[in-house]
């Protein structure tokens, strides 16, 4: 089934073409600039081109609200051509060769085919992802449905339910070569008294253990937490505080996963992330933006400065050594209702990378002397003058060099990727989240 991408390196090549001479003097003269500034441009595309953003494979149909879906034609609707979106829009970025799979949406018929098509694909199976949220229409006990929570249940029906749920998510994982669970809960209450938020808690904590103690030795599990949505009143684990205290009570192998769109309004999450950094217990990241809630927005639409303020510190703390056993694992989580996803997933993808690249260029030497002398406006400098500075020649020429497109997003366009999975997937499709 290998026909849509064959030749696209080839044609990849060819679009890139009528921009390579204006690129290779963008890219020189900002290459000069930065060695004036004694920094080493080499360096910085090695790092830069070592970064891989995972594709959530949720995301490559499109999203919708309650309120209506209005999908794309040719969406992917099994997993296996989810996988070859995700080949596609990696054969563009050279930074997407990771698919994030949430189970049960994207649960495999045959698990050794879809290792067997990751494979061929070259994609490799990150942090996957356990649905302990929906009963999925299908019959369920009143006790074991997950109506009124998961793993923090009053009735251990549900709560059995959940945690054989992620240990069956771990060993299909185990399978793919995934080598980390993300645990989100949407357990929570949605009116005061409901809950006994201690016991509640208490619950949570213990049926966790129980899927920690089935941790592989190689393995790290990620709680994310979220303030509320889809309970309205409390959630079991709504922020960063909650989400550590119950990745300390299960062990060195579970780390917190910070999604930016789970905050409640104006937090400063970058502070959260250098805390977690600190604590080393900072697991991966849900990029995406917002303006209101969790919106689900393209990275780095709304409020790029805060994306780079975010990045500042994972690269501060990467040279500081700090997660030199594993980085961070980075995920895009975003939802996309009028947009099509791929060409979403790609400028969300671009938005990582440049917020990246402007954090590697921050002169850290200055930065440190400016703080330590209580130099706020030096120090702000520091910042401003890597964020304001246009680095997409360096993000444009790791690209160029690996051999994906200077331009991703209308490479796509050209390439007619879209058309032409839609005439052999069908144009009116109802899949999504
Ligand atoms: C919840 O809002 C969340 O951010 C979690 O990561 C889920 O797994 C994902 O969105 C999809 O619902
Ligand atoms: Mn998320």
């Amino acid at each position: 089934m290998k026909t849509a991408i064959d030749d696209t390196a080839a044609r990849i090549a060819a679009l890139n073409g009528p921009d390579a001479d204006r690129h290779a003097r963008d890219f020189a003269h900002l290459a000069e600039r930065m060695a004036t500034r004694g920094i080493d441009v080499e360096s910085v595309l090695a790092r830069l081109g070592r970064l891989r953003i995972a594709v959530p494979s949720w995301a490559l149909g499109t999203g919708g609200t309650r309120f209506g879906r209005f999908s794309e034609p040719g969406e992917p609707t099994t997993v296996f051509e989810k996988i070859d979106d995700i080949a596609m829009l990696d054969a563009l970025t050279k930074a997407n060769a990771e698919v994030s799979l949430h189970i049960p949406w994207d649960e495999p018929d045959d698990a050794d085919a879809l290792r067997a098509h990751l494979d061929e694909r070259g994609i490799a199976c990150g942090p996957i992802n356990s649905n302990t949220f929906q009963d999925r229409g299908r019959p369920v006990e009143p006790r074991s449905s997950y109506k009124f929570g998961a793993v923090s249940n009053a009735w251990e029906e549900a709560q059995s339910r959940a945690v054989d749920h992620m240990l069956q998510v771990m060993t299909l994982g185990e399978r793919l070569g995934s080598r980390a669970l993300t645990v989100w809960l949407s357990d929570g209450s949605n009116h005061p008294g409901q809950q006994n938020f201690r016991a509640a808690l208490d619950r949570t904590i213990d049926n966790l253990a129980r899927v920690y103690a089935a941790l592989p030795a190689a393995w790290l599990m990620y709680t994310e937490h979220k303030p509320f949505e889809p309970a309205f009143y409390s959630s079991v684990n709504p922020d960063w505080g909650t989400s550590l205290l119950i990745a300390r009570a299960l062990g060195p192998q579970c780390r917190c996963l910070v999604d930016l769109g789970h905050h409640l309004p104006n937090a400063n999450i970058e502070q959260i992330v250098a805390t977690l950094l600190r604590e080393r217990r900072l697991g991966g990241f849900h990029f995406n933006d917002s303006k209101y809630g969790d919106d689900d927005l393209t990275a780095g639409s709304v409020k790029p400065f805060q994306l780079f303020l975010i990045c500042n510190e994972l690269v501060a703390a990467a040279a500081d050594g700090l997660h030199a056993d594993r980085a961070p694992d980075l995920m895009i989580d975003a939802s996309h209702n009028v947009k099509d996803p791929m060409e979403d997933l790609l400028q969300s993808t671009e938005a990582i990378l440049l917020a990246f690249a402007q954090a590697m260029i921050v002169d850290r030497a200055s930065l440190a002397q400016a703080q330590a002398a209580n130099d706020a406006a030096l120090a702000q400098e520091c910042l401003q003058d890597a964020f304001r500075s246009d680095v997409r020649p360096l993000v444009r020429e790791v690209r160029r060099r690996a051999g994906g497109a200077l331009h991703p997003m209308h490479a796509l366009r050209a390439l007619g990727y879209r058309a032409t999975v839609a005439s052999r997937r069908g144009s009116i499709r109802a899949t999504g989240l």
